[in-house]
């Protein structure tokens, strides 16, 4: 199966229903899948909606060749879901180790619906890889975990230069961008949970 980008409701749901996404927007194709909600529960689901949304971004000049590729696909992706420009701010730090404390500062400051943490890590021939990208991915959960605010991981953890460039803007898409729709879904759909109003969608 393809990868897919619909949620669906209830393995019996009629097919009049229709997939369940949410009010604001088609469905997660920045994160492909297929979930079924079991009928009866109540379901938050966000979508990735950037309008009012402001964005904090920290990324990495190491390979900076492809973190500019991944940067510029993340802000267009925001631009396109109602994010201006005026409303993102760009952190650049020296290497995807330093991205967790820059993606913690600028979670802190509570100006962010989210923020993104884009870097690139390419395999050498020493250990030093396995360190660098694990530290950031620790550290950038971390981020999130400690602040509330969802922090997204956008960093290219290749063994090759070729690899990093299948993904940033190549045949295997812009994952600048998948993490920019990722950090706005993630912000819509805890706004929705906080939110009173917005009970959950009974399905
Ligand atoms: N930083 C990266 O972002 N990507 C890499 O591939 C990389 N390699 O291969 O060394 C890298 N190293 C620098 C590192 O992130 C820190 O900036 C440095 O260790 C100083 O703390």
């Amino acid at each position: 199966m393809s990868e897919g980008t619909e949620v669906q409701v209830g393995s019996q749901s009629p097919p009049e229903a229709g997939p369940r996404v949410s009010e604001n927007g088609p469905g997660p194709e920045h994160a492909g899948g297929v979930l079924e909600l079991p009928e009866g529960v109540g379901a938050f689901i966000g979508s990735p909606n950037g309008r009012r949304r402001s964005v904090g971004i920290a990324v990495a000049r190491f390979n900076g060749d492809i973190t500019t590729r991944l940067l510029s696909g993340a802000v267009d992706a925001l631009e396109e879901r109602g994010v201006a420009r005026d409303r993102v701010d760009v952190v650049q730090v020296p290497g995807a180790f330093e991205l967790p404390l820059a993606a913690m500062a600028l979670a802190k400051t509570r100006r962010y619906a989210c923020v993104l943490a884009i870097g690139c890590v390419i395999r050498g021939d020493t250990p030093h890889f396995e360190y660098i990208s694990a530290e950031a991915a620790s550290g950038i959960q971390l981020a999130a975990l400690e602040t509330g605010i969802p922090v997204s991981f956008g960093v290219l953890t290749c063994d090759t230069r070729e690899q990093a460039e299948a993904r940033a803007g190549g045949p295997h898409g812009n994952k600048g961008a998948d993490a920019a729709l990722t950090g706005l879904e993630m912000a819509d759909v805890f706004a929705r949970l906080r939110s009173e109003q917005d009970a959950p969608n009974r399905v």
